[in-house]
């Protein structure tokens, strides 16, 4: 299978490395503007480097495209890629409006190819572990669960432009997490959101608290900072908390998985550092191989991405609704949003 990558900044890194390691894919072809970036990346992995997208969708003959550029160039790569009649995959936040969003899975639905959003933190081995065992029934029907990600970590340093964009922790993170939620619990019905800037440095919130309920009665809490100083520090994990009728699942700091159900039981559910990969990172470092690996499963096999453009569709709605309703102090009824 062959792909290209657009977008050779910060992160494409980490997608570079994770291509490297999956099995009947190779990278041909590299594009950025920046004729830094895209000579470094093209050279370190062996591709050809483009300035331009449309010129390299000309020239190369592809199976899909890996868009790894921030979100207002998603737009035009994501049509530009179906007009070449290739497979996409796209960074989250997939779109700026839901309006794109639409239009984005449409042009690539015409096109009669698999879009994948790299929503990845579903993928990080903890938290895959944790629903799984959700999935198997370990706790048997769950009704109350916490989806927490709190943190003091300067991400500002590798993405600069998280302290100067209007939107920051909702956009960024509270996506990913929001995701999660709706991997553990399923659709959501209404969602109520408050917000927070403390770093008086940032433009945007960096605190935000989420109230869902979902279509299967489970109420969750999703609760993302940037302003937490505590130790210790647990950048990049997500930690659960989940009561169902048969027991309680906690997805403790460290990637310590425990189930209670009258006996307890604890698992070292930590990822596995790859050869590449660097602490703390390491863990979102693993969850882009295993979402690269899951999109080759899909194309090999025809079946649709779990973060497909359809379902990553509604992961955006809830990031839209807890903006308004932080915004308006409303609840938001999500049958009516998407
Ligand atoms: P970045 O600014 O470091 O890199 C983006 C690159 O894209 C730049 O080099 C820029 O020159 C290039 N670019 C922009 N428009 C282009 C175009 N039309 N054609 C060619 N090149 C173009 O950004 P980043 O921090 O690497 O983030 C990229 C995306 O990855 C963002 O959407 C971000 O949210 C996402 N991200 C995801 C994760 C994750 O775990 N899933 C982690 C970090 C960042
Ligand atoms: O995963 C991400 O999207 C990153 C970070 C972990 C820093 O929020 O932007």
């Amino acid at each position: 299978m062959k792909g290209a990558l657009i977008g050779c900044g910060f992160f494409a890194q980490n997608q570079m490395h994770g291509w490297a390691g999956i099995e009947g894919v190779e990278i041909v072809a590299v594009c950025d503007r920046d004729p830094a970036r895209r000579n470094e990346t093209a050279t370190r992995f062996g591709a050809r480097p483009y300035a331009d997208a449309a010129e390299m969708l000309a020239a190369e003959d592809l199976d899909f495209v890996d868009i790894a550029t921030t979100v207002a160039s998603h737009r035009p790569l994501v049509e530009l890629a179906a007009q070449a009649g290739v497979h996409v995959i796209c960074q989250k936040p997939f779109a700026e409006t839901m309006e794109d969003a639409r239009a984005m899975i449409a042009a690539v639905d015409a096109a009669g190819k698999i879009l994948m959003v790299h929503d990845n933190f579903r993928w990080q081995s903890a938290v895959r572990a944790a629903i799984q065992a959700v999935r198997d029934g370990a706790i048997g029907t769950p009704f109350f669960g916490r989806v927490s990600f709190r943190s003091g970590y300067d991400v500002f340093s590798g993405q600069p432009y998280l302290a100067t964009d209007p939107r920051f922790i909702i956009q960024d993170l509270g996506i990913h997490i929001l995701d999660v939620a709706r991997a553990l619990f399923g659709d959501v019905t209404t969602l109520s959101a408050t917000t927070r800037r403390i770093n008086s440095k940032i433009r945007g919130e960096d605190v935000a608290t989420m109230l869902l309920e979902h279509e299967n009665g489970v109420t969750s809490v999703v609760d993302c900072s940037y302003a937490t100083k505590r130790q210790p520090e647990t950048f990049p994990e997500t930690l659960l908390e989940i009561d169902g009728d048969k027991g309680t699942l906690r997805l403790d700091a460290g990637y310590r998985l425990v189930i209670q159900t009258g006996a307890e039981e604890v698992r070292d559910v930590a990822p596995a550092v790859l050869p590449w990969a660097e602490r703390p990172w390491h863990n979102i470092q693993k969850s882009v191989q295993l979402i690269q690996q899951h999109f080759v499963d899909c194309l090999r096999s025809g079946m649709q991405p779990e973060t497909s453009g359809h379902d990553n569709l509604k992961t955006l709605a809830l990031v839209e609704a807890a903006y308004q309703s932080a915004a308006d102090r409303t609840r938001i009824d999500m049958r009516a949003a998407e």
